[in-house]
This record gives structure tokens, sequence and C-alpha cells, in this order.
């Protein structure tokens, strides 16, 4: 029998599937590798006092960026188990449709190799968009998910922008250009990042409302009696990214993780067997990114969310300085981001997760890894 994470009412059969497969591949062990000493925890760069809206900082560089909104098959449980639990997964009960945002080449030939910048460049997330004060992000940005067809969008946090340059939709203006392009199309983003652009924000797309077939989502029935569609699919099918900004302040870090947390409601999106909560793209331990340092290193974790629920970051080994406090855990909702950084000093394979329990069974969760 395939035992399965399933919320409310068959939660209680959930818990003695877990308790069955205790030792399935997951010890307590694994928690406690590693000696305890003391974590030597270092700020970021202060980005929470008073600064101005605009800076006067001359001479920024123009970063530009070309980025394809591409759709793909893709497996939230490539591995087929979950690390925790022992749960099994089929291929087709984890796979999906996604689409995701690419970084290209000028004129969106051929998609960039995976680098320290961008990141991995597989689509979800999309491409770490970096900037400093001063400088200006110019996004080239075409849409080519030729599975569903649906209309996307760019739509970033924290940088500085005109209206023309906000990418989200209305039906009030449905035709203002840069906020629902058709397949094929394209429009050119342009953002700023100012002194009060520091730090970690999310970008995603911003597009019309879209409901996939088969779907049996109320979502648009709570707002307004009537279900058109479910506002910003596009992000939930995988188009987000991390937008990392930086001065002459932000300190230099050996490591930088970048970690979204997403989530997925079979509602939504029909091709999958239940509701997962995703690490970039993955679904439970073993699968989800697994985040390496040695002792010694500063590391600095970039964290967001998108979606429709509030999460804790955990990490298990480690505590770090956040907003003037010493904290090991950390809340963020819907579009919100943190920054944060410490000396590694804590060798053994630790646990990262939310601790929302429901989501922390649901696939968030992952190894990281200090030697
Ligand atoms: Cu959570």
């Amino acid at each position: 029998m395939v035992f399965r994470y399933f919320r409310g009412k068959e939660k209680q059969n959930n818990k003695s599937t877990i308790e069955k497969n205790k030792g399935r591949g997951f010890t307590r062990r694994l928690f406690f590798q590693g000696a305890a000493t003391s974590v030597l925890a270092v700020s970021c760069s202060d980005a929470n006092s008073l600064v101005p809206l605009t800076d006067s900082a001359a001479g920024g560089q123009l970063r530009e960026y070309w980025i394809q909104a591409d759709s793909f098959y893709h497996n939230l449980v490539p591995t087929g188990i979950d690390d925790m639990s022992g749960t099994r997964y089929a291929p087709n009960e984890s796979s999906y449709w996604a689409v995701g945002y690419r970084a290209y080449t000028p004129g969106w030939k051929q998609p960039l190799p995976s680098d320290g910048n961008i990141g991995a460049n597989s689509g979800i997330p999309g491409p770490v968009l970096r900037a400093s004060v001063g400088d200006t992000i110019r996004v080239h940005f075409r849409n080519n998910d030729t599975h569903y067809r649906f209309c996307h969008s760019m739509h970033p946090h924290g940088l500085l922008y005109t209206p023309a340059n906000d990418g989200s939709w209305s039906a009030h203006d449905a035709t203002k250009p840069g906020t629902a392009l058709k397949v094929g199309e394209t429009f050119t983003y342009e953002w700023k990042a100012v002194a009060s652009s520091v730090g970690s924000w999310p970008y995603h797309d911003h597009a019309m409302p879209a409901t996939i077939a088969g779907s049996t989502s109320t979502s648009g029935k709570e707002m307004g009696g009537v279900s058109n569609g479910i506002m910003e699919l596009g992000a939930e099918l995988g188009l987000f990214g991390m937008i990392a900004v930086t001065d002459s302040k932000t300190p230099h870090v050996d490591r930088e993780f970048i970690l979204c947390f997403h989530d997925f409601v079979e509602a939504d999106v029909p091709q999958i067997s239940q509701d997962f909560d995703c690490f970039n793209g993955y679904a439970f331990l073993g699968n989800t990114p697994t985040f390496e340092a040695k002792v010694g290193e500063r590391v600095r974790w970039r964290i967001m969310a998108l979606g429709s629920e509030f999460h804790v970051f955990h990490l298990h080994g480690h505590r770090w300085q956040l907003n003037g406090a010493f904290t090991d855990a950390v809340s963020i909702g819907p579009s919100m981001a943190q920054t944060f950084d410490y000396v590694e000093d804590n060798p053994g394979t630790w646990l990262y997760h939310c601790h929302v329990t429901d989501h922390f069974m649901g696939g968030m969760a992952g190894y990281y890894i200090s030697r």
C-alpha cells in the first residue's frame, strides 16, 4: 500500500504511517551529527535604517538579461521517495507541466549554463537577478509557454520602477503593454536598484488569472462570487525567482544559498496527485536542494516565499542575527524575503525545513551539510 500525505481528516492516518516508516531512509541520529559549538553570528548589511527612496549613485552598471518563460515537464519528487517518511511516489503522481523563467544569450538564442551568479537556470526558480545600488536591470522578456499558451509577465519587488514597467495585469487596463504577453510576444522591462533595494526580493508572473482544464479550484469564488481563474497561476506553475541587491556595505560571503518556498494545490494543478510544499521546485528530503558549507566560511541565505501559505524557515544547529536579535527560525509570508549571514562553525549533516508541521510533512525539508 502506498501512503500519502493528506491535509485535514486523513492526517491521523499519515501520522501512523510515519511511525511505521521510522528508520526507512531517515534516522534521528542524522539530526545530531557533529558537536554543538558556539556560533559566531554576523549581521547583514544594515538595510533596515531609513534611506531615501531614490539615490544619487552615479555611474551604475546596466545589467541586461534575456529571459524566457519556458514550459517543460517536471517531476517534484525525482528520487521517487520522501527520505523523511519513506513514502514512495510514482513519476506520474508528482509530475506536471511546469512553466519557469530561464536566462538566455542575447536574442533568446541559447539558454545560459548554470553558474554562481544566476544559479542552476533550470527554470524553478528562475535566474537570480543581481544588482548593486545604482544599477539598472533591463530584462528582455519573451513568453515561450507553448504547453498551456497562457499569458505571462514579469513583476519585480524591491526595485524602483515606473507603472509602465510594473508587469501586473488588471481587467481595468487589460491591454497595458508588458502585463500579459501572449506566446511569442516580447517586452523589455527596466528596473532600478536604489538604496532601499538592498536585500532579497522575489520576482514573479503577474498576468491575468488562468485555469487549467480539470481544475476544481474555487479560489476565484472567494472574492467576487464568480470563479474566473486563479490569480498568479503562472507563479504557482513555477514562474518566480530571486532578486539580490547589494551595496558597498554588504559583506562578502563565501557561500550564498537561494531558497524559495512555494506550494502546489492539487485543485489548481490537477496533474499532480496531492498538494505539495516545495523548495526550489522540489518536494521532500532527498529531492530538495542539499546546501553545503565548510567550517570558517561566511554563509548567506536568501529566502523568499510565494503562494498562499505562511512559512517558518528553520535550520538545525545554527543561529544568526536578524533585525537586531538572535534567532534560528524566520517567518515569511507570500512575496516576503529575508537575508541573513553567519560564519559556519558546526560540522554535521543537518536539516533545514519549514517549521509549519503541514508544510514540513508536505515536502518542505532538506539537508544542509557542513564539513
Ligand atoms: Cu511552510
